[in-house]
């Protein structure tokens, strides 16, 4: 609620927790949809010192509650990546979180495997630091309040409630698209997203069903916190993935069976100025 947001003249201390409500974080945030390249965007950050290789960050003046690895899907949107760190990087640093970003590009002819993409970074993040928050986030969607705290919590979390494209109105109750977020040991204990999902739709049904099965609840940000506008684009090449409604039947009799523990990929890593970028050519089991 609005009245525990943090006065202008609080006083914290690098030796104390960071409050989860600080005072710069202002609500509202001004959406800037046009489109910047890459180069410009390293250039607006450039005088940010304290972002480090892979777009790695935290604050100084207290200690940050979450270390955030915010993992982000990929495949033909370059244009979109700048939009997104415009909007993340200032959010993030206000929310006073340790973080940094993972691309993970699908490359290859295969049809788009949103779910597993989310796998291979996870374990890729996990070798690389003590993270113990993930975001699962579609490049496309732009938070609009940065009182939308990027934390984890008791609970496996829905961010993204409140879509432009669907009037602001979760499109159904159990929808856990768009953007969530997991512990470390939540995504662990749930055996991950599924593999078995290529092609658009489902995957994160699917994963709204383990979490359900491992004894979770879905927590969600409250009145119009979980407000997100989508960047503008033709669906490229978007193929539904037929099979979706048989998987998800079978939900779990699979979860313990496809996930964490039956991903292979090879990798190919490169560490640019914010963010990591992974470059995955994913091939389905035979
Ligand atoms: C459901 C899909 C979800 C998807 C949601 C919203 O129908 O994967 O629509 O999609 N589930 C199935 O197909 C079983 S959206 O319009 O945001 O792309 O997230």
């Amino acid at each position: 609620d609005e009245a525990t947001f943090l006065p202008e003249n609080f006083t914290y201390s690098p030796h104390q927790p960071c409050p989860e409500k600080l005072p710069f974080m202002r609500g509202i945030i001004n959406i800037n949809m046009s489109e910047i390249s890459l180069d410009e965007i390293h250039e607006l950050f450039s005088k940010d010192t304290d972002i480090q290789p892979g777009g790695h960050w935290k604050p100084k003046d207290c200690i940050p509650r979450w270390k955030v690895a915010v993992l982000i899907p990929f495949r033909n949107r370059d244009e979109h990546l700048p939009i997104f760190f415009r909007h993340l990087i200032p959010m993030l640093q206000n929310q006073r979180i340790e973080f940094a970003f993972y691309v993970i590009e699908q490359s290859g002819t295969q049809m788009f495997n949103r779910a597993m993409l989310f796998n291979v970074g996870f374990k890729e993040a996990i070798k690389d630091y003590n993270w113990d928050c993930i975001i699962f986030h579609d490049v496309d969607h732009i938070p609009e309040n940065d009182r939308n705290y990027y934390g984890c919590g008791e609970m496996p979390r829905h961010f993204a409630t409140m879509l432009d494209k669907y009037m602001y109105m979760l499109p159904y109750d159990e929808f856990f698209g768009g953007v969530s977020g997991l512990t470390v040991n939540q995504f662990k204990k749930i055996n991950g997203f599924p593999n078995a999902f290529w092609g658009w739709g489902g995957e994160d049904d699917d994963l709204w069903n383990r979490v359900h099965f491992a004894g979770y609840e879905v927590s969600r940000p409250v009145g119009n916190l979980g407000k997100y506008k989508s960047i503008h684009h033709h669906h490229r090449g978007e193929v539904q993935f037929l099979g979706r409604f048989i998987l998800l039947k079978n939900s779990k009799e699979r979860q313990y069976i496809d996930g964490l523990n039956n991903l292979i990929y090879t990798p190919s890593i490169l560490v640019n100025r914010l963010y990591k970028k992974i470059t995955v050519d994913l091939v389905p089991e035979l």
